[in-house]
Order: C-alpha cells, then sequence, then structure tokens
C-alpha cells in the first residue's frame, strides 16, 4: 500500500435518478467503461488547492448510451440510445463572455455545477450529465479506445494546438509515458512535431519511441540539461515548444532553459502546490510565452475524437474492472502505469 492512498469504497445501493427526476437538459447514462485519469486521484487525495465535493464518485473519461432525457429539455442535440462521452467539464451556462468565445472551460454555471470535482462522475454504472456537453463518439469507434479521448486526449489535443507550433518543429513532452503524454506523442505527431520524450522506466521509453517519438530522456537517469540543436539551415537551438503533463514540479523544471527564443510552454500538468521557478531574465530575453491549458471545448472533444477514430491516434491501455481502482492509483502513484487504465463498467 502506498501511504495516504484514498479509502475507496464500492457502493450497491447508491441511488440512480429516474426519468422524472432528472431536470430539464440532464440525461441519464448507462455507462460501458471510464479511463483513469490521475486528476481522479488528485481529487481523491485532497492534493490540489480547490477540494472537491465529498463523498463524490470520480470519473470523468466516461462512454455510454442516453437512456433517459429530462422532460422540458427544449432543444436537444442527442437522443436516446446515442453512445456519447462524459468530460471533465460537466456542464456550462454557454452565454456567458467564456462560452461564447469558446472557453468554457472557465465558464459561469447555470446550476452551480461544473467540473467532477463537482458532480459525480463516472466510475459508476449510471451517471447523470448535460445533453449540451456530451460528446457523439464516432460510429464504429472502440468504446474502450474512446474513454480517454475524453480528457487526456482532447487536453493534449488542445495543448499542441494552441502551442505555436509548425510541421517540422520540435517538441518536448515531460510526461510523456503517462495517460496523457503518450496521447500528446501521438497528436504531436499527427501535427508533423518532432518529438522529445521525456518520462521514466523501460515500460514508458519503449511505448513512446514506439509511438514515433525521436529522443528519449530517463529523468530519473539524466541531469544533463537538454538543448536540441536545429539541423535544418535556418540554425537555431532548444525546442520550439513544451506540452508539460508530468504531475510534479520537477517536470517543469528546466523548460525555459530548453526552449528555443520564442518558444511555448504549455502547461497541463496538475501538482497540486508546486510554483514554477524559472529565471524571469531568460523568460524575457528570449520572449517565453507561457501558457495554461484547461482540457478543451466541446468543439476540441470532437475534433480529438476523430482523429482517433481515424485510427492516428490510439490510446495504449489496459482494460480492468472497477475493483482495480485502488491498484490502479496505486499504479500512477507508483509511476507504474505506462499509458492508461480504462475500467469495464459493463455488467
Ligand atoms: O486540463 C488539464 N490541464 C489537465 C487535464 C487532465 C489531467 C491536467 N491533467 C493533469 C493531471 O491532474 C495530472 O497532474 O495532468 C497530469 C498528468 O495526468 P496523467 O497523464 O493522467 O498522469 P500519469 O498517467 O500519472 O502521468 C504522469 C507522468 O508524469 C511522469 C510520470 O512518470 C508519469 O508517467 N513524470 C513525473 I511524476 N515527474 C516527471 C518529470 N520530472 C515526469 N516526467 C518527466 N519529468
Ligand atoms: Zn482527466
Amino acid at each position: 500500500m502506498v501511504p495516504c492512498m484514498p479509502d475507496i469504497k464500492i457502493k450497491t445501493d447508491h441511488p440512480v435518478k429516474t426519468q422524472a427526476e432528472l431536470a430539464p437538459g440532464e440525461c441519464l447514462v448507462k455507462l460501458e467503461c471510464t479511463g483513469v485519469c490521475h486528476t481522479d486521484l488528485h481529487a481523491a487525495l485532497g492534493d490540489w488547492p480547490v477540494a472537491a465535493n465529498t463523498p463524490l464518485i470520480g470519473g470523468h473519461e466516461g462512454v455510454g448510451i442516453i437512456v433517459a432525457i429530462g422532460n422540458n429539455t427544449g432543444h436537444c442535440p442527442v437522443k436516446l440510445g446515442d453512445r456519447i462521452g462524459i468530460k471533465w467539464l460537466a456542464d456550462s451556462c454557454l452565454n456567458c463572455e467564456h462560452c461564447r468565445k469558446g472557453r468554457e472551460q472557465s465558464a459561469l454555471l447555470p446550476r452551480g455545477q461544473t467540473q467532477r470535482v463537482t458532480v459525480d462522475g463516472t466510475f459508476a454504472q449510471y451517471v447523470v450529465s448535460y445533453v449540451n456537453h456530451v460528446t457523439p463518439i464516432p460510429e464504429g469507434f472502440d468504446s474502450n479506445a474512446a474513454a480517454s479521448i475524453l480528457c487526456a486526449g482532447v487536453t493534449t489535443y488542445r495543448a499542441i494546438k494552441y502551442s505555436n507550433t509548425a510541421a517540422g518543429d520540435w517538441i518536448v513532452l515531460p510526461g510523456a509515458g503517462g495517460g496523457l503524454g503518450h496521447l500528446a506523442v501521438q497528436y504531436a505527431r499527427t501535427c508533423g512535431l518532432r518529438v522529445i520524450a521525456i518520462d521514466t522506466g523501460a515500460a514508458k521509453k519503449k511505448l513512446c519511441l514506439s509511438l514515433g517519438a525521436e529522443a528519449w530522456i530517463d529523468f530519473k537517469e539524466s541531469k544533463v540539461k537538454y538543448r536540441q540543436r536545429d539541423q535544418s539551415p535556418h540554425g537555431g537551438e532548444g525546442a520550439h515548444a513544451a506540452v508539460i503533463t508530468a504531475t510534479s514540479g520537477a517536470g517543469y523544471e528546466q523548460a525555459v532553459s530548453y526552449l528555443r527564443a520564442g518558444g511555448t510552454l504549455m502547461a497541463v500538468g496538475l501538482p497540486g502546490t508546486a510554483t514554477f521557478d524559472s529565471s524571469i531574465f531568460f523568460t524575457v530575453f528570449k520572449s517565453i510565452n507561457i501558457h495554461g491549458s484547461y482540457v478543451g471545448n466541446r468543439q476540441d472533444a470532437v475534433e480529438a475524437l476523430d482523429i482517433a477514430a481515424r485510427g492516428d491516434v490510439k490510446c495504449h491501455f489496459e482494460l480492468k474492472e472497477l475493483g482495480d481502482l485502488e491498484s490502479t492509483y496505486e499504479g500512477m502513484q507508483n509511476g507504474t502505469v505506462a499509458g492508461r487504465v480504462v475500467l469495464n463498467m459493463k455488467d
């Protein structure tokens, strides 16, 4: 047992809303499967400055079938029987400035509900979701393969999309062997980027290189500062971008030094109490762009799923059962999960 692991209880008597109990805009989803994201572990451990409502069912990478829709829902983009995905953002008002600008992750809340730190999630047979925010799963795309695209995929797809990179550029991916990271390697490759993967252990090395990373750095073995010299006629030194999905503050170290002038640091990994410790001087001197990148909007979800459904990005996952959640958390905590664990939620 890893110390301080959350106490996980499987309940067999949790109430499920009836159709009549669903509010307008709500839908009931019978789940087929769900991915396990490190965010669920952060929430369960309470190691973020933002506390989760407790008790709460975790999980936010779900795929399932809509089995009921609230009365008086009005315009409804989905129907009974649709296979949909459930992501981190449960609901948003769709009418505030953030929603109108496609930044619904930061939006106002119509019912006091937003991410899955405030509403029950997908580690359950049934979950209440919201018709405007569920994402249709492309026909023929396997549910287990789709699950982790709903968070890990969307998040890394969006971070790469806004990383100010072009085909042929170098991108550094600290955390590359984890759930988000191994999808980041692949989304980067679909954009024609050249990938330097940073993580640790033989399994993650093998995974990253098999997915198209050109170089591997084991952060536990190498203390060497990374500087990539461009072979192009234009020259240049350092990477054009870094998308950091490491769960530790250490994953953020050196990024400003290994980025080239004008490079972009996309902050994705969420160590709860760590702070940036980088040279202000060189951030300014090299005109480094630093962006926080928080999940993705509905369009990002559609695009990320579409790319994966075509087979250009594949989640590397191990399928387990709900009873394996605790050992999955332990594996994540110990850094032994290469790629993702997806839980089967079918009877
Ligand atoms: O919207 C967002 N920004 C968002 C969305 C989803 C998840 C952010 N996250 C956050 C999670 O809350 C978590 O903090 O991204 C982080 C990564 O989530 P994950 O990919 O689900 O976790 P993982 O599978 O455990 O992978 C983390 C990897 O980081 C490596 C580990 O070895 C592991 O493979 N790592 C660590 I810890 N320290 C590292 C370092 N110094 C490192 N890799 C490189 N350098
Ligand atoms: Zn997540």
